[in-house]
């Protein structure tokens, strides 16, 4: 057994003193546990967790010098008879008629005061407080001073107003007194309802057999033994079992001395709330389990994520749009300057993304850009692939944890889903693509591009100053010859060929280039789109996690008795 809850049961024990340090240390690990749970579980689970940090606040900071006692059971048990017999005056009515006390009655032992603030916070009417002075009876009742003890009505009671009061003060006492008489020690609603609920408190538990004067001496010790039976089946091992009579004073004494060995210890009220403690620790338990947590979504899982926020975001369309652009843009500046401009005329495939065209390019890439992009609306194919992944994140990173922490996880994931869209576009906006500089290559070509165009105007203008000359019947130019073919045909021929050979040329070269260009981008692109997903999806994610370890370890403090 190695769950918290298990550690709990495995170091309880009766005798245990609880260091009131320890118990403050153990109560704000479980404030520490609800911080970092607070808005991923439930709050209807932790409700007893917040009941138990708040009353245990108070009690500690009421009187410690007090410890307050409950006698409970059911009607006709025996409690006003045994508080009146303890207090050894008529301060609770007895009644033949059933049920007979409705409200609460307290007797404090000692001056009222101290207890006044206890027995306010415990909810005891003022008129329903009693003092037993010990002025009046020299010393003997001194070992009881700090006792305040209460008569409860009827926790099996027709009237569900006594069951209330019962269910309201037995979470408050200090220790509870279960007083069971020979004809009803053994029914079920006693042991089901009520004894078996308080294993936990099993140190601030004592149970009694009162009217024992009602068996035959004989058959006393049998009835304790079945009853301890009974007692050991509730999971209350171990806890004092007395048999009382509250009409004869020498069957008191067993109790009042249990009753004077917790007033003297002062442990009562610290035991009871390390009980609480235990109780509200095994109850979390199975909310926080024992799992080690990942440290993050898996490898796989992120990796299914930046490939579905690329598909969301467009990256493969910018990237083809990189791609035409490099071709576009190349074949401006190296190509055959006879057909270059009308390149110009065709629009930039960047550009009419809104994504930095060359001009553009100067321009830092600012907040401005944002969502200016025209990259196309993802598809519903692609909406759902990101869903998908981002469902996938969640699961994976929740795997290992217990049932009520995977639905946290997933609604983490999805919290930014919202603001994605924004994001995704801003990250494109915002991302170099590589196309600012224009090669020095490019500049080579389109030099020589030049040149070659150059030759030939000069060939062309050559050949038709000499048609000109000609028609005009004028001396025609001297018009050398290059082995058969004359120099203004050759210059117009050959930078013509030239021409369209570096462009033939070049063009394989720039394919390869803008190839690599796309590659480039992408590559930058799938960068950018993955920072969005780490802080859209996966930080949320990692925040969870961070919580359940964080309860896992308060939890794991706040079982450390
Ligand atoms: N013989 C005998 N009778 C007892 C003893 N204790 C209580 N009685 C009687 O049992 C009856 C019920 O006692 P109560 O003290 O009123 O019982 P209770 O548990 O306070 O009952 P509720 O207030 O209705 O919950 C009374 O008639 C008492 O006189 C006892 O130890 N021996
Ligand atoms: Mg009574």
């Amino acid at each position: 057994m190695n769950n918290i809850a298990g550690r709990v049961r495995e170091v309880f024990r009766g005798d245990q003193r609880v260091d009131p340090d320890a118990l403050i240390a153990r109560l704000e690990a479980v404030r520490r546990f609800l911080t970092a749970v607070d808005g991923l579980l439930p709050d209807s689970d932790l409700v007893p967790a917040h009941t138990v940090v708040e009353r245990a606040g108070t009690r500690l900071a009421l009187s410690r010098d007090h410890t307050v006692v409950a006698l409970a059971g059911a009607t006709g048990s025996g409690k006003s008879s045994l508080f009146n017999a303890l207090a050894q005056l008529e301060l609770s009515p007895v009644g033949v008629r059933r049920p007979t006390t409705g409200v609460t009655h307290a007797c404090v032992w000692g001056p009222l005061e101290g207890a006044n603030h206890l027995l306010d916070w415990v909810g005891v009417l003022p008129r329903h407080r009693f003092v037993r002075e010990s002025a009046l009876d020299a010393d003997d009742e001194t070992a009881l001073h700090g006792l305040i003890l209460l008569d409860l009505p009827d926790f099996d009671s027709v009237q569900r107003s006594h069951r209330l009061e019962v269910d309201r003060l037995l979470g408050l006492v200090d220790q509870v007194v279960w007083v069971v008489d020979p004809q009803k020690y053994a029914d079920r609603v006693v042991h089901d309802s009520y004894l078996r609920e308080f294993h936990r408190h099993r140190d601030v538990t004592v149970v009694v057999l009162n009217q024992a004067d009602r068996l035959p001496p004989p058959e006393v010790p049998r009835v304790l033994d079945d009853l301890r039976r009974l007692l050991d089946t509730d999971g209350l091992t171990g806890v004092p079992l007395l048999a009382t009579t509250a009409i004869d004073p020498a069957g008191m004494v067993g109790l009042r001395n249990a009753l004077e060995r917790t007033v003297a210890e002062r442990q009562a009220a610290l035991r009871r709330l390390a009980g609480d403690v235990d109780t509200v620790v095994a109850g979390l338990d199975e909310l926080v389990g024992s799992a080690r947590p990942t440290r993050g979504p898996d490898d796989g899982a992120v990796a299914g994520l930046n490939r579905a926020l690329a598909g969301a975001a467009g990256v493969p369309a910018v990237s083809e749009a990189v791609e035409r652009a490099y071709r576009h843009r190349a074949g401006a500046a190296t190509g055959w300057p006879v057909v270059r401009g009308w390149r110009r005329l065709r629009p930039d495939p960047l550009r009419r993304l809104h994504l930095p065209g060359p001009t553009d390019a100067t321009d830092e890439p600012t907040e401005s850009l944002v969502a200016a992009t025209s990259v196309p609306d993802p598809t519903a194919a692609q909406r759902s692939a990101l869903g998908l992944a981002i469902r996938a994140v969640a699961d994976r990173a929740a795997a290992e944890l217990p049932a009520a922490w995977p639905g946290a996880v997933t609604t983490a994931a999805r919290s930014r889903l919202g603001d994605l869209p924004d994001a995704l576009d801003r990250a494109i906006a915002g991302t170099d693509l590589g196309l600012d500089h224009r090669p020095l290559w490019w500049r080579i070509v389109g030099g020589v591009q030049w040149l070659v165009t150059l030759t030939a105007v000069v060939g062309l203008g050559w050949l038709a100053l000499g048609y000109v000359l000609r028609v005009l019947g004028l001396p025609a130019l001297d018009n050398p010859m290059v082995g058969q073919v004359p120099l203004p045909t050759l210059l117009l021929l050959g930078g013509l060929l030239a021409g369209l050979l570096v462009a033939a040329l070049t063009r394989p070269v720039v394919r390869w280039a803008a190839r690599r260009a796309k590659a480039r981008a992408r590559q930058r692109l799938t960068v950018r789109v993955a920072e969005v997903g780490e802080e859209y999806v996966l930080a949320p994610v990692r925040i969870v996690l961070g919580s359940y370890a964080q309860a896992r370890d308060a939890l794991r403090d706040a079982a450390r008795r």
